[in-house]
């Protein structure tokens, strides 16, 4: 017993920015749930190559082993499922955004990005939610390859948003001007998609 015989209440998990580590309206799994539109594909294309195009200074696109590469990094982050699933401390390895972003160059101009999945999949979002610190394209999840039905063997990891805008699959990033939405944007997914704002639908 406690000296007032009262528990003290549960603290509630802080983000170094002060928010709620779990999002509002959030539930936590500690199995990592499978969400897929299409059906999975058998693996990478022979042709495959990821394609950086539109508004930036330099094109270009990498085969698998240009792709492979790149300085790879690792860094664990929560992923939040507009379904209302959460998963905590998926430990991600693979390229960094900034690898691709610092070739790219993206013009002035550029605002938006739309992230191409070789099945036909798209998400659009804002650059800036791109260009960060924690945005990764992803080949490894807690130290295992990327599985197929998870995105493998490559998927965008844009953690801070709900997980529809890291697509699976990844073979493109395209720079806009102007936003055009994806694929469940233009099927009511909400296009911003901040988890902490809970903009799940529009
Ligand atoms: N190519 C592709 N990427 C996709 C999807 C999809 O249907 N196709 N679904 C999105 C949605 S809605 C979610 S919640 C996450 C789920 O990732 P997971 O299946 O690895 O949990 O992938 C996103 N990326
Ligand atoms: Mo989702």
């Amino acid at each position: 017993m406690s000296l007032f015989g009262k528990k003290p209440a549960a603290e509630v998990e802080k983000r170094p920015d002060g928010l709620d580590r779990l999002p509002p309206g959030q539930y936590l799994t500690k199995k990592w749930p499978i969400l897929s539109y299409e059906r999975t594909p058998s693996g990478l294309p022979s042709d495959w190559k990821l394609k950086i195009s539109g508004l930036v200074e330099q094109p270009f696109e990498l085969t698998w082993e240009e792709f492979l590469a790149l300085p790879h990094t690792t860094f664990t982050s929560d992923f939040h499922c507009v379904t209302s699933w959460s998963r905590y401390d998926n430990t991600w390895e693979g390229i960094h955004i900034r690898e691709i972003l610092q070739r790219a160059k993206p013009l002035p101009n550029a605002h938006f990005v739309m992230a191409h999945s070789w099945t036909g999949y798209t998400t659009n979002m804002p650059l800036k939610d791109l260009d960060d610190d924690d945005v990764m394209i992803v080949l490894k999840h807690d130290g295992q390859p990327l599985e197929a039905d998870h995105g493998g063997p490559v998927r965008l990891l844009v953690p801070k948003l709900y997980a529809y805008k890291s697509a699976k699959w990844l073979d493109g990033l395209e720079f806009l001007e102007k936003d055009r939405p994806g694929f469940w944007e233009q099927r009511g997914y909400h296009n911003h998609a901040d988890p902490w704002k809970e903009e799940r639908f529009w």
